[in-house]
């Protein structure tokens, strides 16, 4: 297992020597965050991100995301010569030896909440999502409503996006996806790259949208798609967790070696598709962290792993979900399930 941190390069307030700080942490998640959607990533570009975390005494474990163009999820016409660039992309990645990709397949909308500082009983925020909320949030008038996504989309540009996807359904989506695998999985093969789909946050539709990775049905007809140990998934317990019909523990062991990259973060069920984000320690929330790790152990899971969102504590401001207080205990409490698992088996 390869302790790691997200890092938003040059414009986080969190640096490289911060992170080199934390015990354990060796490696490195980021991206090119300027590329717009669609582009082919340059060599040179990732090139130089690879370098400067390299010089900062790290390593850069994962890229995550390259973000899959709308056009892909949406099969529209044009979508191959999409697909050639992210091949591109991928091919670039392999000759610099970056060996994990991360992304995703959710129409429109990546993670998506309703709170981003709701207020825990000791006094920290955490993220949180109730489905009511959500369906109080008016889009005819573009974004504006929504939490984390205020200037992503203005009218003009949302209104006939969520229109595009009357026409897409599940299945139809399902298709999409595997026509963007079946491309994609053979030149990360080629590149040696291990390709790690996250799952859908929250795991059920939003605004009618549909979302399809979401249980252990999903993640296993996702990884037959396209029969190659190049395609495989984030295991993200966060995600996974707010439905209480995921057997976690269980969904690692049937993936087994799909899994490439984890993400560790708890979440407390509080109702109907209702949940908050929670410290990491296993007592704090509904995930049990310490039998998912148990299970990553006996399965020999040997990637990256970071600790997902963490709450605001101790004043911190800044980017929600992603403070670094309570992602550096996160990550410090995931090698301590780590090293005594790995111990008490030996
Ligand atoms: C949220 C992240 C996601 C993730 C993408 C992968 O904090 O886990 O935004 O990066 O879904 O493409």
């Amino acid at each position: 297992m390869i302790p790691s941190f997200r890092w938003f390069g040059a414009s986080d307030p969190i640096s490289l020597a911060h992170i080199r700080q934390i015990p354990g942490v060796t490696g490195v998640v980021s991206a090119l965050y300027d590329v717009p959607v669609g582009d082919a990533w340059s060599r040179a570009r990732l090139g130089t991100l690879k370098d400067q975390v390299q010089d900062a005494g790290l390593r850069l474990a994962v890229v995550e995301s390259i973000p899959v163009h709308e056009d892909i999820k949406l099969g529209r016409p044009g979508r191959d010569r999409l697909i050639e660039n992210y091949c591109a992309s991928i091919a670039s990645m392999g000759e610099l030896g970056i060996p994990v990709l991360c992304y995703n397949f959710m129409p429109v909308f990546d993670w998506t909440r309703t709170d981003l500082a709701m207020r825990l009983p000791d006094g920290s925020t955490a993220l949180a999502y109730d489905d009511r909320a959500l369906a109080a949030i008016d889009l005819s008038r573009g974004t504006g409503e929504l939490p984390g996504w205020a200037t992503a989309y203005s009218p003009p540009e949302l209104q006939p996006l969520l229109a595009a996807y009357h026409h897409v359904d599940a299945e139809q989506l399902w298709d999409n996806l595997g026509y963007f695998l079946e491309r994609v999985a053979p030149a990360a093969e080629q590149a040696g790259v291990r390709l790690a789909l996250h799952p859908d946050d929250p795991p059920w539709p939003i605004f009618g949208l549909p979302r399809i990775i979401t249980n252990a049905r999903a993640l296993e007809r996702l990884v037959a798609l396209v029969d190659s140990p190049a395609n495989g998934v984030t295991f993200c317990t966060g995600s996974l967790g707010a439905s209480p019909e995921n057997d976690l523990p269980a969904m690692v062991r049937r993936l087994g070696e799909r899994i490439h990259f984890a993400h560790c973060r708890n979440v407390r069920i509080t109702g109907e598709r209702r949940f908050h984000e929670t410290a990491h320690p296993s007592p704090c929330g509904s995930v049990d962290l310490f039998e998912v790790l148990r299970a990553l152990r006996d399965v020999g899971f040997a990637g990256p792993m970071r600790p997902d969102h963490g709450r605001m504590i101790w004043g911190e401001t800044g980017r929600p979900g992603y403070g670094l207080y309570d992602r550096a205990l996160g990550v410090t409490y995931l090698q301590g399930l780590w090293e005594a698992l790995s111990r008490s088996a030996t």
